[in-house]
């Protein structure tokens, strides 16, 4: 990750960034909608829109099955991403890109396939402090289940990972590592490439939550040496109900199957037993979301066509001056002052719930997150059961920054 210097401005056409996105011209509670609440899900550009719609007009067909035209179509388009998002990711190989419905699935589907191939009783998994809810509770499941260990790696007072706990934290029956790459509730960018290093040298896997880190800032499962990398379309302009797992060939390969059903076998027998399909379809059971996967890839072109780095860049941009302006205020308490930081700023303010502020903001069309975030081992950690979040976008202005804030004064003095 390139950390933007806040004095120089990068050179994204951020109005003609907007033109592609029809929501951006809507009204909240009469006021121009501003949109901060991109780490919950991004806007959709027209792009992707018109994809969607194409697909149903022109060539909605089940794929992989058909011998008809429109199969034939639908099953190109929808295989067409799976080397967009190979591209996206800088996987080695095509068939480490499974689909599904998104993060939680995609980790869901380590838990469940190589966590319960793999794990003994009394085995380890380290899971950082700064974890989402999707990267915690499949592991606890897990663990219950198998009678596994959870050891929490610790977040620093800016909430940073403590690395020097985090060597620490290893013992002989570690056998895997859960981080994401940036956490959605602070922001914070994470190590994941030292960590992975550190996890293989320990005999530890590592699987990474990227559904943050996907949007805003070119991602190499090389490079990283992740053995598992998730990430959701919705966060990365795309539609719902899709995601991306990487896993690297060999793992995958050596994996059972987790869901069972069409697409994933080669041969079904009552008698003879069942046999299942090579990578990636081993993993893909049942109808996909085939328009949203095709819609999905657009999305990964647009992000391509304007380039991600841009994109991250701009965010930083975005994120010195909303920090500027809001460390500003009285009794402002920013969560998550790591050095490296992505587009996200958690706040409570004294003498002002979060819930209010998030309500009365939303009144002046501003819409930013309110609650946990589903990170509540982080925020009890900092002693705060809520937080208001504003995440910013490619498609965010500092306009619409300096608005924000504007508005964040006049609600404070309203809740004061
Ligand atoms: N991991 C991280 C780091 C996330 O931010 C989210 C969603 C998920 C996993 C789950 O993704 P899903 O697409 O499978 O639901 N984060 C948020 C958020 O911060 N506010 O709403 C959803």
């Amino acid at each position: 990750m390139t950390v933007m210097s806040a004095l120089s401005e990068p050179t994204l056409d951020v109005i003609q960034v907007r033109r592609d996105f029809p929501i951006l011209e809507r009204q909240v509670h009469g006021k121009p909608l501003i949109y901060l609440d991109n780490a919950a899900t991004s806007q959709t550009p027209r792009q992707v829109i018109e994809t969607l719609d194409h697909y149903y007009r022109h060539y909605n067909a089940n794929i992989h099955r058909g011998l008809h035209t429109l199969a034939d179509e639908a099953t190109a388009a929808f295989e067409q991403t799976r080397d967009k998002a190979r591209d996206f990711i800088n996987a080695a190989d095509r068939r480490e890109i499974i689909f599904t419905s998104g993060t939680t699935e995609a980790i869901n589907l380590v838990a469940n396939s190589w966590g319960r191939a793999n794990l003994k009783p009394k085995d380890e998994i380290l899971i950082s402090q700064l974890e989402h809810h999707s990267n915690i509770v499949p592991w606890q499941l897990l663990a219950a289940q198998l009678e596994l260990v959870i050891r929490v790696i610790p977040v620093d007072e800016q909430g940073a990972l403590d690395m020097v706990a985090y060597r620490e934290l290893f013992s002989e029956r570690t056998r895997l590592v859960a981080v994401n790459h940036v956490s959605n509730a602070f922001g914070t960018i994470n190590p994941v490439r030292e960590m992975a290093t550190i996890a293989h040298q320990q005999g530890a896997l590592i699987v990474v939550d990227g559904a943050q880190a996907a949007p805003h800032e070119p991602v190499d499962v090389q490079h990283i040496d992740a053995d598992f990398y998730a990430f959701s379309g919705h966060k990365v302009y795309g539609p719902t109900g899709v995601g991306v797992l990487y896993g690297k060939a060999e793992l995958l390969e050596a994996m059972p199957p987790w869901q069972g059903g069409g697409e994933m076998i080669r041969t079904v027998s009552f008698d003879a037993g069942t046999t299942y399909a090579d990578i990636p379809h081993k993993f893909e059971a049942g109808t996909p979301s085939i328009a949203e996967v095709i819609a999905m890839g657009r999305a990964f072109d647009w992000v391509n066509d304007i380039g991600i780095a841009m994109i991250g860049s701009w965010e930083q941009h975005l994120l010195a001056h909303a920090t500027r302006k809001m460390t500003a205020i009285e009794g402002m308490r920013i969560l998550g002052t790591a050095p490296h930081k992505a587009g996200v700023i958690s706040f409570v303010v004294e003498g002002a719930h979060a819930q209010d502020i998030g309500l009365l903001i939303d009144q002046l069309g501003v819409a930013v997150r309110t609650g946990n975030h589903c990170a509540q081992p982080l925020l009890q950690r900092f002693g705060v059961e809520a937080t208001c979040r504003a995440s910013f976008a490619a498609y965010n202005t500092l306009e619409e920054i300096d608005l924000f804030v504007e508005s964040l004064e006049r609600v404070i003095g309203m809740v004061r």
